[in-house]
């Protein structure tokens, strides 16, 4: 894989191919060192595409055998990994057998070893790393898999969907032989021949069918199982009910792998799952770990109907399983938050859930969209597609299904779900054929312009400005929107613009929204439909001049501009009837603040933000989860890319004094909260406990970094005291982001405490990578992080371990990362270069830190770019690094 040659695939090129596939029967012979994996397919001409021979890809595997129709094939060429078949007639039967070596497969991707078992991940483009195949998303085959391997290591033999037989074989070795009965892409293929053990349940589906459960860790795992066992049986329900959708196979299985390279994966009946989001219990999994647990796994069980029964034609329409796909898990999430809040509490509950997905948005997708990577959900290029599972296609395009379900309502949005698998169940299928459904499902509906959001990147500018006129009791709200030029794509058009909007009364309450020419006034939150660069909207009736509250709910992802002085964000923090746009205004107040000091270090704290921000604190009105978010300043991230230039030193300053004020002043009311907030009894995951537990944690770290002797001792006792991971954690967090004396002595023994728990120690290495310098004279964060980096729990072959230090480090902690002298840009590329030799995707990923370097201040520039060419120049450079780099000195 050479740099230069790094080809770029283009969505304009997708042909389909000649011949296609109907059934696959693979043998494995599983071996650590040498597989033998035979795979007879029977391939089928596809008259409709052309004229041509058999394409079939094959990667980093040796080619012992292959044989046409049982013969020699009449003409093959080989092009790089690409292998030329000809053949003739209708129908041919290829048997190829090809050897590979999983231990030494450290890419993750394939066939790899994994605690002495045998896993596999195949998306994108891992089945070639297997065997020879058309390892394309709209080859659609049933496959027989039958695995063979040594017993006393590998008791557990798996494959997709049913088990058809099982038995012993001479020498210690037994097999196991499945079948889908499903058609299915390659890349959905799985197996695991591992020593494990499972939970299981059996639970009866919507039609009555009794379908078996199974939650496959290793031994010492299976007291944490069942969490992620009832959020299975919670998506399935859920689906159930939501979408009519039932699981179609009769049994289902999630196995945890320690190395995976990203959070789970989806093939069909056999989800493989790192074992982050399948292992949790109240001693080492924290609230919000317990909540991606349940929502991962809602993902993946989800993807069985969007993803696996409809796939993707081409690997450019991922968001049309990916987007829709996180639309999906955060609805799953938000009504389970709703239903445990109960009626009175389920609108905040959702609102909290939505501002966690928002702050995501905000935090990834946004500084994505504004740089060398940016691209639309649908991307029409790339040099390597691992690089395209991004916060753009998933969350950005979960966006974008909103956006669809709130212009259809929930109906219109069920209905063109259920055309849609009707017309498309068990095919490869575009973004297009998706959005048609939904238009023909709701009388035509028309989506053309909607088209737009697939194909325009850049996150659109909402520009908002009112007038009112007080002789004719009347507001004109002007919506303007412009999307600034992104690479490739300078000239950008309108897009159609939800806007959900309310206007408020000096009283803080909604009023009714009368548009002129509307002869009733109609409810407080109407959404407007923008579609034009500027389009203004007249509203009558009104008794006093209002404040407008506008995108509730976030109804678009987009950045709303909007001439807001202090005293009416303060206005809306208090009265904003919509929680999300509560919580939007103290984070644009504090952003306010924050980048102010930033600016200029002598800026004191607004003693009106200061009182705004007391009294959300002390509301008891309001539920704990909300005052939790509303209280947590802006993510770091964010607020980087809001600066120009972004001055990552300065923006830390200034969070540490702003955190250290808010902290000192309003202390007493913290350490009040902090005891209201304290949960009695066993531990439970409950999103009201959860709530609770937040807002006590939140307490803690202002206490902290306020730095009093009073908060420091709080910390202190709360974590010698803690009786679950959430608050341990919560309390060395607290611990570690201050200056206090006692935080080194509590990581010790925290790390006494789990030592040999690989999950809780990634805790520990991400908390000390991510933490900021309290004490000025203390020495930088990279020394410690330079020092973990030889610690025999830590191994750059873990994708887990890379994210908790190396991923804290470089992508959560600006303000150490970017060290005036330049310490923490040439550690960056040392790690790149060295990770990029093992695991190329793992490598990208750390490679996309310094993306947005152009946005920097000219001296970080300076000392970052020949970083960038540094890695760029190293031998050997993957297609996915040279990738990322070479865009970002592109740009
Ligand atoms: N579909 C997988 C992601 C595969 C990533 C390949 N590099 C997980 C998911 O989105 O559910
Ligand atoms: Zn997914």
């Amino acid at each position: 894989m050479r740099t230069e040659h790094a080809p770029t695939i283009q969505r304009a090129d997708y042909r389909p191919l000649p011949w296609t596939v109907e059934t696959v029967d693979l043998h494995f012979c599983l071996d650590a060192e040498a597989t033998l994996v035979t795979n007879r397919m029977v391939c089928v001409r596809q008259s409709s595409a052309g004229d041509g021979p058999i394409q079939l890809w094959g990667e980093a595997l040796e080619r012992v055998a292959l044989t046409v129709d049982g013969g020699a094939p009449a003409g093959l060429r080989e092009h790089g990994a690409l292998l030329e078949i000809d053949a003739e007639g209708e129908r041919v039967v290829i048997e190829v057998q090809t050897r590979i070596n999983p231990r030494a497969n450290t890419t993750l991707s394939g066939l790899y070893l994994s605690a002495g078992g045998f896993f596999t991940q195949c998306e994108a483009e891992g089945f070639r790393r297997i065997t020879y195949f058309p390892d394309r998303p709209d080859v659609m085959a049933r496959y027989t898999v039958t695995l063979e391997a040594e017993r006393a290591r590998c008791p557990v033999l798996l494959s997709n969907g049913n088990l058809l037989e099982q038995g012993e074989l001479p020498n210690g070795r037994h097999y196991a032989k499945w079948e889908d009965p499903f058609p299915k892409p390659s890349y959905l293929f799985a197996l695991v021949a591992a020593k494990l053990v499972a939970l299981e349940r059996s639970v009866t589906t919507m039609s009555g069918r009794e379908v078996l459960l199974q939650v496959w860790v290793e031994e010492g795992n299976l007291d944490r199982c069942e969490h992620a066992m009832d959020s299975l049986v919670h998506s399935m329900r859920w689906d159930e009910e939501t979408f009519g959708l039932e699981l179609d196979l009769d049994r289902f299985m999630i196995v945890a792998v320690t190395d995976f390279n990203m959070g789970a994966m989806e093939n069909k009946g056999l989800n493989i799952f790192n074992t982050k989001f399948v292992l949790a219990k109240p001693d080492t999994a924290t609230d919000v770990d317990y909540e991606h647990v349940e929502s991962v796994v809602a993902h993946e069980y989800f993807h069985n109907w969007t993803g696996n029964r409809v796939t993707c034609r081409d690997w450019f329409q991922l968001t049309l399983k990916e987007g829709l796909t996180v639309f999906r898990d955060q609805q799953f999430s938000a009504d389970m938050l709703a239903r445990a809040a109960g009626p009175d509490g389920a609108a905040s509950a959702r609102a909290v859930k939505r501002i966690d997905d928002v702050r995501v948005l905000r935090a990834a997708q946004f500084p994505e969209d504004a740089g060398p990577m940016a691209h639309p959900i649908r991307p029409d290029s790339y040099q390597e597609i691992n690089n395209f599972y991004t916060a753009t296609v998933y969350e950005k395009g979960a966006e974008v299904i909103r956006m669809l379900h709130t212009l259809l309502g929930q109906e219109g949005f069920r209905n063109g779900m259920d055309l849609y698998f009707s017309y498309f169940d068990g095919q490869a299928v575009t973004c297009d054929d998706f959005v048609d459904a939904m238009s023909e499902a709701n009388n035509g509906f028309d989506l053309d312009q909607f088209m737009r959001w697939y194909s325009q990147a850049g996150t659109p500018r909402l520009k908002a400005s009112g007038s009112w006129d007080a002789g004719h009791g009347s507001y004109t709200l002007t919506l303007a929107q412009h999307t600034p030029p992104t690479p490739g794509q300078e000239q950008k058009a309108p897009l159609v613009i939800p806007v959900a909007l309310g206007l408020i009364g000096p009283d803080g309450r909604d009023r009714p929204l009368q548009l002129e020419g509307e002869a009733q006034p109609g409810a407080g939150t109407r959404v407007l439909r923008l579609t034009e660069s500027e389009q203004r909207f007249r509203f009558v009736g009104l008794d006093a001049e209002p404040v407008p509250s506008l995108l509730r709910g976030f109804s678009a992802p987009v950045i709303l501009e909007l001439d807001e002085d202090d005293g009416r964000l303060a206005f809306r923090m208090a009265h904003d009837s919509d929680p999300f746009n509560r919580w939007d205004a103290a984070q644009r107040y504090a952003e306010r603040v924050i980048l102010a000091r930033a600016a200029d270090p002598a800026a004191g704290l607004p003693t009106a933000f200061r009182a705004a921000f007391r009294s959300l604190l002390s509301d008891e009105a309001l539920d704990p989860a909300f005052r939790a978010q509303a209280l947590a300043l802006p993510a770091e991230p964010y607020l980087l890319e809001r600066m120009s230039p972004a001055d990552p030193a300065a923006l830390r300053a200034a969070l540490i004094d702003v955190m250290a004020t808010l902290g000192r002043e309003l202390a007493a009311d913290w350490l009040q909260v902090l005891d209201r907030m304290q949960v009695a009894g066993a531990y439970r995951y409950h999103p009201g406990d959860a709530g609770r537990r937040a807002l006590a944690n939140l307490a803690l770290r202002y206490l902290a970094a306020g730095g009093d002797a009073v908060g420091l001792a709080r910390a202190e006792a709360h974590f010698a005291q803690a009786t679950n991971m959430t608050q341990r954690f919560g309390a060395l967090a607290a611990l570690v982001q201050s200056a206090s004396p006692a935080r080194t002595a509590a990581l010790q023994a925290f790390h006494a405490r789990y030592r040999d728990d690989a999950l809780v120690l990634d805790k520990w290495f991400a908390l000390q990578a991510g933490a900021w310098r309290w004490d000025a004279a203390a020495a930088p964060t990279l020394d410690r992080v330079r020092v973990l980096l030889s610690d025999p729990a830590f191994s750059l072959s873990n994708p887990n371990k890379v994210s908790a230090l190396l991923g804290s480090y470089f992508r959560a902690n600006p303000g150490e990362f970017h060290l005036a002298d330049g310490s923490g840009h040439a550690f960056w590329a040392d790690q790149v270069i060295a990770l990029d030799a093992r695991n190329p995707q793992v490598a990208a990923r750390m490679a996309r830190a310094l993306e947005n370097w152009r946005h920097f201040t000219p001296a970080l520039q300076a000392s970052i770019r020949p970083q960038l060419e540094r890695v760029l120049a190293s031998a050997g450079l993957s297609a996915d690094v040279a990738e990322i780099v070479g865009k970002a000195l592109a740009q």
